[in-house]
């Protein structure tokens, strides 16, 4: 085959990619030729933790968002990749949050087994993307930062895997300008400890806000004020986190909310999420949408229906990752190798169309994730991908639903089930609340490190 496809991103998305083609062509497919730029030194995007924030050493804007201390939010069995497990990766049974390092090196062990890093630029950011009707290919620009050096290809598809947590949504509300202390984004959390002994304030309630609130709870903050715009996250906080609705203003280190209360605060962290930013995409490419289920003009979520040859991975809100992002991959390769033919434009929206009606009915977080389960395991049926049982998935799902409410600082002990391998997890040395060292090195060994075990 002498077609060339462009991947955008060595994220789990454009892993996800490299590895679908990879498993086509080790079953004796004839494949085309593949080109993944990734503008950061190193694969696994979010996953690969960096210090930096602001802008880079190439002054480019930081793409991490992830911070020091971060474990997983949702079970390792409900992003298990179904042709890598962790069993195969790890060799023996381990918890079902591990810390971000842990499944770093998870992503990384089954593209590592595949042998496609050869296929990473890395140090090279896509900056601008053109489609040509006449010969119905894409001109890609890329700069390498190692020789300083912009140049362009040709390509006859393009996969667009640069991730939607990166570029910053980060509102300003009266008195800002003259607040006493710091005022961050999520995006620019990066240790927890900085907020040690201090009032914070986080507005926003989602996986961020919940998140982050917990880091700076486990790692000594003296409060946590968390506010909201729509509704309350409602689990049961610790004495010293109070929820409030939104802040409508602050003088001087006071902040003011909604319902006329009032508290001290040392600092402000904006949880409010990130916008799907794609500076290297024209207009007519370009896909525009908020965090949701459902992004439109996406034909199977992926395909944009203008000019299918353009794919896009992962730019749904997650319930599902790692599997969702394989799914979505496997799919969009057989469409490029032939195997699955793509309908007309009219019909492709129409589609898309149905989706979103369903996704506006979804009321409940349970809706939600059965939704998404849904649209996976369509994807799934249609390719060579191997099947796994999504309604299990779903019923784990619910479970850590049940178990966040029950304890938000106790849900990550809690242990599920593989539902690839059927292994069940075991706990963890040390409680998550107890766990400051997250390292692979201390997640991994057999009892907790001295010293390691006490909560500030
Ligand atoms: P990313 O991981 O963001 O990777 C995109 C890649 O594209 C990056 O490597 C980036 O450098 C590259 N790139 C971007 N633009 C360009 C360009 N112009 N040129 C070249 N390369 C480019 N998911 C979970 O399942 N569990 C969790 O616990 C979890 N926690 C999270 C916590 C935080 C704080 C955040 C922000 C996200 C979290 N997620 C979690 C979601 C996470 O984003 C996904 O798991 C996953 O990383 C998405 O993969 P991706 O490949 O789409 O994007
Ligand atoms: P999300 O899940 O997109 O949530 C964004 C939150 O920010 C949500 O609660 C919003 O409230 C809130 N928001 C947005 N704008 C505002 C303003 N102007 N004022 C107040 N609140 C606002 O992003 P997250 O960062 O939490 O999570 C993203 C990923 O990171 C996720 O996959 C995690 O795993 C980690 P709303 O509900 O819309 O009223």
């Amino acid at each position: 085959m002498n077609q060339r496809v462009a991947i955008i991103g060595a994220g789990p998305c454009g892993l996800a990619q490299l590895r679908a083609f990879q498993s086509a062509r080790a079953k004796g497919a004839d494949i085309p030729e593949l080109v993944c730029f990734e503008k950061q030194a190193d694969w696994g995007g979010m996953w690969n933790y960096t210090w930096r924030t602001g802008l880079d050493q190439h002054g480019e804007p930081v793409h991490g968002s992830m911070y020091r201390y971060l474990w997983s939010n949702g079970p390792k069995e409900c992003l298990e990749f179904a042709d890598y497990s962790f069993d195969e990766h790890f060799g023996r049974p381990m918890g079902s949050y591990p810390p971000r390092e842990v499944l770093w090196d998870y992503i990384k062990g089954r593209v590592e087994k595949a042998g496609v890093r050869e296929l990473i630029r890395f140090n090279t950011a896509v900056r601008d993307v053109r489609f040509d009707a006449d010969s119905q290919t894409f001109v890609v620009t890329a700069h390498s930062y190692a020789d300083d050096l912009t140049s362009s290809e040709t390509f006859d598809y393009v996969v667009v895997a640069s991730g939607h947590f990166s570029t910053p949504n980060v509102p300003s509300f009266p008195g800002f300008e003259s607040f006493a202390g710091r005022i961050l984004h999520a995006h620019d959390f990066r240790d927890a400890l900085e907020f040690k002994g201090k009032d914070v304030l986080i507005v926003g309630g989602s996986y961020s806000a919940e998140d982050i609130g917990s880091q700076c709870f486990k790692y000594g903050a003296r409060s946590i004020t968390s506010c909201y715009r729509s509704a309350p996250m409602g689990y049961q906080w610790p004495q010293n986190w109070e929820e409030k609705p939104l802040l409508t203003h602050v003088t001087g280190s006071t902040a003011f909310f909604v319902d006329g209360s009032s508290k001290h605060i040392d600092a402000i962290i904006l949880c409010t999420g990130y916008k799907h930013h794609f500076p290297f995409l024209p207009e007519d490419l370009r896909l525009k949408t908020d965090n949701r289920l459902w992004p439109l003009n996406l034909y199977k979520g992926v395909f944009w229906e203008q000019n299918p040859r353009l794919a896009y991975l992962g730019m749904q809100d997650q319930w599902y990752s790692f599997n969702m992002f394989d799914a979505q991959a496997w799919y969009a390769r057989d469409v490029i190798l032939g195997r699955i033919a793509l309908p007309d434009q009219a019909a492709m929206h129409a589609e898309d169309q149905a989706w979103r009606e369903e996704e506006l009915k979804l009321e409940n977080a349970q809706q939600m994730f059965e939704f998404q389960g849904e649209y996976i395991r369509q994807l799934i049926a249609a390719t060579d991908y191997p099947s796994f049982d999504i309604a299990e998935v779903n019923r784990t799902f619910l479970q850590w639903k049940h178990d966040k409410y029950e304890n938000i600082m106790g849900y990550r002990d809690k242990c599920h089930r593989s539902l690839i391998t059927g292994t069940l997890a075991t706990p963890h040395h040390t409680p998550w609340l107890e766990a400051l060292d997250d390292s692979l090195e201390a997640y991994l060994a057999e009892q907790p490190g001295p010293g390691k075990r006490t909560a500030p």
